[in-house]
């Protein structure tokens, strides 16, 4: 086997939107982000399986998509939903690769893990832990329906009081380790925020002023959506001074907004220690990085708030990769999903592709972003599956004998924010019977040629 197969630096972070500096949107300050996306390749359009942690991991660790049926919701197993498929690092491992598992990695840590990781996974988070991490008694952990406090906490304590900054001195403990080492490596640091609660050091709150924060201009349900593209944010009414229906008042949005930005923050700086560490010890020339939120985040946007729907705030995610000293390389346009992660991973490792894959690997982009690539890539939220193409981002719900029972349509050139869904609009009756053409024909007909 080649001892020179690159190692894999794979950095899952949890609920994290593409509203990043290097995005083009400069309210959040994540320097080390957009470093690497300077030093590799940005992907724009990249778009998740399934808009919710459980699922989207099971996805692309497994490199399978969503059904009906399968990687439904945040509780989604991938031992149990995807029959045992052979998983991306447990390939790698087959491969002489040592793989580590920091952090949240999958969304369940025992789930795949004996045959997936060369060590027991590694969680900072005790036996009977609060996932949610509170470190101020004030924050009245515990008090919220299901465990839950406030829905954030500003604390004056240093990075690794919370589980991020503990996950980045692990990850960097074991770079270390691994550098020592003759054959490839396989390390995964999973970071913890920016999901609920917004929790972070305050010196990461302090990165914004009031007019930094702004209320989305569109807190509405989009003229003509049906109202099962909605839904009532039950995963932040559980915690602590949010009302049980109802929008929030715009003080607590504000102080909402200002929370994600600062956790965004937070775990941004850890990002950019474990980065600074692979150069320090010399070890990206020969390192794939692939840094990922595993999908959109709602931040007020048609009046919701966290994931679990089929607009583009959920669906579209970060993407970053680097390998080496690329450099300089500008963001990729092009569409592409989390099933391409894995076969991508092979192929810039040079192994073997197993047979189940269903996506494509997008190495040609990471020397030619610009190329022609993905007709459409797609999504699905329970019963709703959309389809994005280069214009337009289509959504049908079926019933259980596969019968259309509503849509949405929206025009991404003439309404990127998906204020009006023109699905129902006469003249729209071709683009609608093509795109649901798309999703009938599957993933395999969008294929780049
Ligand atoms: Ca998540």
């Amino acid at each position: 086997m080649p001892a020179d197969r690159p190692n894999v630096l794979f950095i899952p972070v949890d609920d994290l939107r593409p509203q990043l500096g290097c995005y083009g949107r400069s309210r959040m300050v994540t320097p080390n982000i957009d470093r690497l996306a300077r030093e590799g390749v940005m992907f724009e359009r990249a778009y998740c399986q399934v808009p919710v942690c459980g699922a989207t991991r099971a996805s692309l660790l497994t490199g399978i998509r969503p059904t009906r049926g399968r990687f439904v919701d945040f509780a989604t197993w991938a031992d149990e939903d995807a029959s045992g498929a052979l998983t991306m690092p447990e390939h790698f491992r087959d491969h002489g690769y040592l793989t580590i598992s920091d952090g949240k990695v999958f969304h369940h840590r025992t789930d795949c893990a004996e045959r997936s990781w060369s060590e027991d996974p590694w969680h900072p988070m005790p036996a009977g832990g609060d996932w949610r991490n509170y470190v101020l008694a004030e924050s009245g952990a515990g008090q919220g329906s299901r465990g839950a406090g406030k829905p954030f906490e500003c604390a004056d304590v240093p990075d690794n009081a919370y589980y991020d900054g503990q996950i980045a001195e692990r990850a960097i403990r074991d770079l270390n380790r691994l550098a020592q080492e003759d054959g490839p490596w396989f390390l995964a640091a999973g970071f913890l925020k920016p999901h609920l609660p917004f929790n972070a050091p305050k010196r990461y709150w302090d990165l914004y002023r009031p007019d930094d924060v702004n209320l989305a201009d569109n807190p509405y349900q989009p003229e003509g959506a049906p109202d099962r593209a909605m839904h009532n944010w039950g995963e932040l009414r559980q915690y602590l001074g949010i009302p049980a229906d109802g929008p929030l008042p715009d003080e607590l949005a504000r102080d909402m907004v200002h929370g994600y930005y600062a956790a965004t923050s937070y775990t941004d700086a850890q990002v950019g220690r474990l980065i600074d560490e692979l150069d320090r010890l010399g070890l990206a020339e020969n390192t794939v990085v692939v840094l990922w939120g595993d999908h959109g985040w709602q931040l007020g946007e048609h009046g919701l708030w966290c994931k679990h729907c089929n607009f583009d705030t959920s669906l579209n995610a970060p993407l970053v990769v680097r390998y080496g000293a690329m450099g300089g390389q500008p963001a990729s346009p092009a569409l592409v999903e989390f099933a391409d992660v894995y076969p991508t991973l092979c192929d810039l490792t040079g192994l073997p592709l197993p047979d189940h894959l269903e996506g494509s690997s997008f190495a040609p982009l990471l020397e030619d972003p610009g190329r022609e690539w993905k007709r459409a890539v797609f999504s699905r939220w329970h019963a709703g599956e959309s389809v994005r193409t280069d214009r337009y981002l289509y959504t049908e719900w079926t019933d259980d004998d596969g019968a259309v029972t509503d849509r949405m349509l929206y025009d991404h050139d003439l309404d990127a924010a998906e204020n009006r869904n023109i699905s129902e609009q006469p003249g729209n009756a071709d683009v609608v019977a093509e795109l649901s053409g798309l999703i009938a024909a599957g993933w395999q007909d969008s294929r780049p040629a």
